[in-house]
């Protein structure tokens, strides 16, 4: 049986990591709807992720995202962030919105169009330096729409280098997160399309490389968990980008589409000794708002997860590997399925009331008179968006 005591610490230690981008306006290729009382510049955003804490307890920190989170001043940015409770997280880059990178940003054939790329990624470290942030976390939308349009094994070459000359770079409390995806913008063949091709660059760069895994970026019915599991015995698991999608890089709220699959990778996580903040991988969350109102969406997307863990954390581990070194298949199932078909709503309740925090935080959000507040005050300006 599962310490339960054990169960409510670890909870009680969870972090997740917000995204900034979640809280402007997103949709897609055919429309992106505005929402009232979106924010106007970073300042904003991270003043909604305070209020995701505020009333979760476990988003001290938030991610960063370049140029849409720019400012003169990252220290200033970092005092503002700490004055609300929270911390800067992940540096995301961005190479893939200019002009320039039609044929790929570090993969261009176009030397100029590399380095000017490159340059980009250690511009992002200098940030890191001001905003005291430990992760780059590196998405490459390269990728080529035909067969033929460029050379693959030339385009990895590439790619290499400037991971090499951005890695070389880092200061020694910082990391490189190499985020794959299999397609999308490229349709043909993207350049860091899978698990593998992550893992493999982040071994060909050294022990600060590891790979992020995007719950949104597989082909459908790949098995997450088996990619969890086995990064995790290598050591090269860095962090999550947690979302869900019934079809594509759909973006939903995390564990909305499948929460047994979340239920099963936190599993691995709880298996693998990962989920203290000590381990030191990040669970973010990367998500787009599109139709749902952006604040009260990620703090159920942050009790989704918790849900996934508390689940997790009740496995009776003894009692699985019993059944499983006995071959006992259906006995190894029913435990595991067990824990995740126990309801730990009320268990989390409890471990929220414990901290000084409302049982159930949407609730306690939609109370507060924040988002009518926001709507009031946030009239005028450029709503933040993808700028797309
Ligand atoms: C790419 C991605 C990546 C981010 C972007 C916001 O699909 O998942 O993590 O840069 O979304
Ligand atoms: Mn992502």
């Amino acid at each position: 049986m599962a310490d339960l005591a054990a169960v409510k610490r670890a909870l009680a230690a969870q972090r997740i990591e917000t995204p900034s981008w979640a809280f402007g306006n997103s949709g897609t290729r055919f429309k992106v709807f505005a929402q009232a009382g979106v924010p106007r510049n970073p300042q904003e955003k991270i003043a909604d992720a305070a209020t995701v804490h505020r009333f979760t307890g476990v988003a001290p920190t938030v991610a960063l995202h370049i140029p849409w989170d720019k400012v003169d001043d990252y220290a200033e940015l970092r005092s503002y962030a700490e004055s609300l409770g929270v911390g800067i997280g992940a540096v995301n880059t961005n190479v893939f919105q200019d002009d320039a990178y039609k044929l790929g940003s570090v993969t261009n054939p176009d030397a100029g169009v590399r380095r000017k790329a490159t340059d980009h990624l250690l511009e992002a470290i200098a940030i890191m330096d001001a905003t005291g942030s430990r992760d780059l976390k590196l998405w490459f939308a390269d990728g080529i729409n035909y067969p033929g349009q460029d050379d693959l094994r030339n385009r990895q070459d590439r790619l290499a280098a400037a991971l090499r000359e951005t890695y070389d770079r880092l200061g020694a409390d910082q990391r490189i997160l190499l985020e794959y995806k299999l397609f999308e913008p490229a349709f043909y063949a993207t350049d860091v399309p899978d698990w593998g091709t992550s893992y493999a660059h982040c071994i060909e760069l050294g022990e600060k490389a590891t790979v992020c895994i995007d719950t949104g970026h597989h082909a459908p019915g790949t098995n997450i968990e088996f990619i969890v599991a086995f990064l995790l015995r290598q050591n090269k698991l860095g962090a999550f980008d947690f979302n869900s999608r019934f079809y594509a890089d759909d973006d939903l709220m995390a564990g909305a589409a499948d929460p047994f699959q979340l239920f099963r990778i936190m599993y691995e996580i709880v298996r693998g000794g990962a989920l203290d903040p000590a381990y030191g991988i990040n669970f973010m969350l990367d998500q787009c708002h599109n139709i749902e109102t952006k604040i009260p969406a990620i703090i159920r997307s942050v009790m989704n997860i918790q849900e996934a863990t508390a689940k997790a954390l009740l496995v009776d581990r003894d009692a699985l590997s019993r059944a499983q070194n006995d071959g006992d298949v259906l006995e190894a199932n029913a435990v595991l399925m067990d824990a995740y078909n126990t309801d730990v709503r009320p268990l989390l309740a409890e471990v929220r009331a414990d901290a000084g925090l409302d049982p159930n935080p949407v609730a306690a959000y939609r109370r507060s008179g924040y988002q009518e507040r926001i709507v009031q005050d946030r009239v005028g300006g450029q709503q933040a968006g993808w700028g797309a």
